[in-house]
């Protein structure tokens, strides 16, 4: 007979199965950027997808604004093996962005104020699997984790969610970003534990 054991050391029943093989559960927000945190004014931060045939597609903060928001929780689990639960987001998903975007590319680079990048399938940012957000837990994204606005895209280890994100080249080919190129596995699903290349 199954045994359930509700709130076992305080924890709700559950977390266990939802922490990714070689986790472990924080509940403060670890912040981890690899340059000083760029402060961009909202008035002044774009977001702009980039077809592989050249076309542009630009919002301001202003548009990204007037653009169905979602309210999303969703668990983030980043490589360096801390995962936090339930974590509360507004923003607008990739699919309503991508909606007119006329393309065939298959791959996807993310790029962000300060350089860094990252890429994943196209297909990752799509059916709501991922957003720009830009609120946290009901409060504006703060600059160090990646305000006004970042991408959330958490089914994948976090270094995929780019901060202070500026805009997405959509590609024909594969081109690895900033950590893929340092060795970090260039898919980073979590639950089959994909932290390096060749895991
Ligand atoms: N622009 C940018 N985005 C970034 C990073 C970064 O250094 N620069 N770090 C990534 C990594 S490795 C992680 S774990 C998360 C951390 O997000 P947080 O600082 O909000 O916890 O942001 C990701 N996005
Ligand atoms: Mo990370």
């Amino acid at each position: 007979m199954p045994i359930i054991t509700r709130g076992f050391r305080g924890h709700r029943s559950g977390d266990d199965e939802r922490l990714p093989p070689g986790q472990y559960l924080t509940h403060d927000f670890p912040v981890l950027s690899t340059g000083p945190t760029p402060l961009i004014p909202p008035e002044e931060w774009s977001f702009t997808v980039t077809t592989e045939t050249g076309v542009r597609h630009e919002w301001s903060w202003t548009d990204l604004m007037t653009l169905p928001a979602e309210e999303v929780t969703v668990d983030l689990h980043c490589v360096t093996r801390w995962s936090k639960l339930d974590t509360a987001w507004r923003g607008v998903s990739l699919d309503v962005l991508l909606e007119d975007v006329e393309t065939v590319a298959d791959y996807a680079l993310v790029h962000s104020h300060g350089g860094y990048t990252t890429n994943l399938p196209l297909e990752d940012l799509l059916d709501g699997q991922a957003w720009v957000a830009f609120e946290y837990d009901g409060d504006a994204l703060t600059s160090e984790h990646g305000g006004p606005a970042r991408l959330l895209v958490p089914h994948l280890y976090l270094w995929k969610s780019a901060k202070w994100v500026r805009g997405i080249d959509l590609l024909l080919e594969d081109d690895p970003g900033f950590w893929e190129q340092l060795g970090y596995h260039e898919y980073g699903d979590p639950w089959r534990e994909q932290r390096y290349q060749g895991d």
